[in-house]
């Protein structure tokens, strides 16, 4: 395991990203991938379904990446992947690393199923799910992980009805050999737990929320407050799994010495994605978030 602390003088100068690309300003994911790419470095093959994040790559020969990649479809993402770790096992490129990036859609709904499968067969390769809480790239639908009350252009009166799944917890559940839950509001975080995923063998999983300007309704200059928002209320908690034991990671383990954290409904009225919500739902809201706590203190004694 790699204990070097990551800051922004010791990060990599080298860039694997071309200049300009066809994300939306303040877009997280751009962020995100930008420094997830220094951490993988060159010797890297990409896996992609249908996406954000295909748009912004962008297509050969004008791709604003330098990684090759892999498009394919939703459902076959994590099949695909594991294809690519064994044609590389043939050629003796065992040290390639084969990484899937998927959007939340792509993998809490529609390619779910080959990524359980990757995950019980043990494959091994790191799968990164970005998560912007919804299908963005066609739109703003809602997905298995938008959030309860939250607007979107199949929601658009009362927001979405149904809890959102708990898409780490469910991944977790499989015991796969890494999960890590990262926000795009703390890059450098994100970085090491790449960097510690790689050192690994077996299948390794990091979730990332990810904050849209386009699809959240928040000025483009606020992506990264808002991320910064949503963890230090409590609210998108980071963590690590190894050996089914989760461990509050970065700066959501600082939180654990708060006797009080921020409400949550400084987060949520700033997006005009909540707009719907009572103050009633955002009190109840407010009440998971501080059970959850409760709960984490009471385990760390
Ligand atoms: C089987 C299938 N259904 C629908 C689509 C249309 N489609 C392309 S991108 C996209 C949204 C993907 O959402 P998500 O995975 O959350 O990524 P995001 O766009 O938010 O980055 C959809 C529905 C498709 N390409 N294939
Ligand atoms: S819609 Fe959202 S996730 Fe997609 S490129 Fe724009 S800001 Fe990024
Ligand atoms: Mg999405």
């Amino acid at each position: 395991m790699n204990k070097q602390v990551t800051n922004p003088v010791n990060l990599t100068a080298e860039e694997f990203m071309h200049p300009g690309n066809r994300a939306c300003s303040g877009c997280g994911l751009s962020t995100l991938y930008r420094i997830g790419l220094k951490a993988l470095g060159r010797d890297s093959i990409f896996v992609v379904p249908p996406s954000c994040l295909t748009v912004m790559q962008g297509l050969y020969p004008i791709a604003a990446t330098q990684i090759p990649c892999l498009n394919v479809t939703f459902a076959s993402t994590a099949a695909a992947a594991s294809g690519v770790r064994a044609a590389l096992k043939v050629r003796k490129k065992e040290n390639t690393k084969v990484v899937a990036w998927a959007g939340d859609g792509g993998t809490s709904d529609i390619g779910i199923q080959s990524l359980s499968a990757a995950i019980e067969r043990g494959e091994d390769f790191l799968y990164i799910c970005y998560d912007n809480e919804a299908y963005m790239n066609t739109g703003v639908q809602r997905s298995g992980t938008t959030p309860q009350g939250t607007i979107t252009t199949n929601t658009p009166i009362k927001g979405k009805i149904q809890k959102n799944k708990d898409l780490p917890k469910i991944i977790a559940a499989h015991n796969p050999t890494y999960v890590a839950t990262c926000s795009a509001a703390y890059p450098l975080d994100f970085y090491n737990k790449i960097i510690k995923a790689i050192s690994l063998k077996g299948m390794k999983y990091i979730h990332i929320h990810t904050p849209c300007p386009s699809g959240w309704g928040i000025a483009e200059r606020l992506s990264i407050t808002v991320g910064k928002m949503a963890v230090n209320a409590g609210l998108y908690d980071l963590y690590e799994v190894e050996n089914g034991k989760k461990t509050l990671s970065g700066p959501s383990s600082k939180l654990l010495q708060k006797k009080e954290l921020p409400r949550v409904a400084e987060y949520l009225k700033i997006q005009s994605r909540f707009r719907a919500l009572s103050e009633q739902q955002i009190a109840e809201i407010q009440a998971e978030i501080d059970t959850k706590w409760e709960g984490y203190r009471q385990e760390v004694g």
